[in-house]
């Protein structure tokens, strides 16, 4: 059993991983329609990812007898200035995400829900991996600057990067999440 303290900041935690989901996708949407269909792969796969850190959530707070809640959420924006703008604010989300993960964390641990931090580990590790990858896509875009030739090889290396994000999420899918 979860305290009623964890099973409210797991909700809260719930609640983010979807708001994440929705804010890659009108990120997507937006690539898609500036030309820049690697990018907006990317994001589509980051919008399926976000979707199953939700769901590994959702499993893990039923399995230890809280009680989901799905929330409604907020609209997202759609607008962007550039493709730089929008890796910008993934970024600035994802730092979000970290320090709202350590929240939960240090909750669980006021709580002695030493079984929920310990399973919030696999979400700790995460984030590390997801701002580091995106800080390097923000150095490439940066180091490009607004040359076309260049923002084009980069769209082409996310359009990489989305194929081998596919087969990570099929292997998060399997784990059960
Ligand atoms: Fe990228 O954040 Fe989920 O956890």
């Amino acid at each position: 059993m979860v305290t009623k303290n964890v099973e409210k900041a797991l909700n809260e935690q719930i609640k983010k991983e979807e708001h994440s989901s929705r804010i890659y996708l009108a990120m997507a949407s937006w690539c898609e329609r500036n030309g820049y269909p690697g990018a907006s792969d990317w994001l589509y796969k980051q919008t399926e990812e976000e979707r199953l850190h939700m769901l590994k959530l959702v499993h893990y707070l039923n399995d230890r007898g809280g009680n989901t809640l799905v929330a409604s959420l907020d609209a997202p924006t759609a607008k962007y200035k550039s493709l730089l703008d929008v890796f910008q604010q993934v970024l600035k989300h994802e730092e979000f995400i970290s320090a709202s993960i350590n929240d939960l964390y240090a909750i669980c641990l006021k709580e002695k829900d030493f079984t929920s931090a310990n399973y919030l580990q696999w979400y700790i590790t995460e984030q590390i991996e997801e701002e580091s990858t995106v800080r390097s896509i923000l150095d490439q875009i940066n180091l490009a600057g607004t040359e076309r030739g260049g923002l084009f090889h980069i769209d082409k290396e996310l359009a990489t990067a989305a194929k081998a994000k596919a087969k990570s999420l099929a292997t998060l899918a399997d784990s059960g999440a």
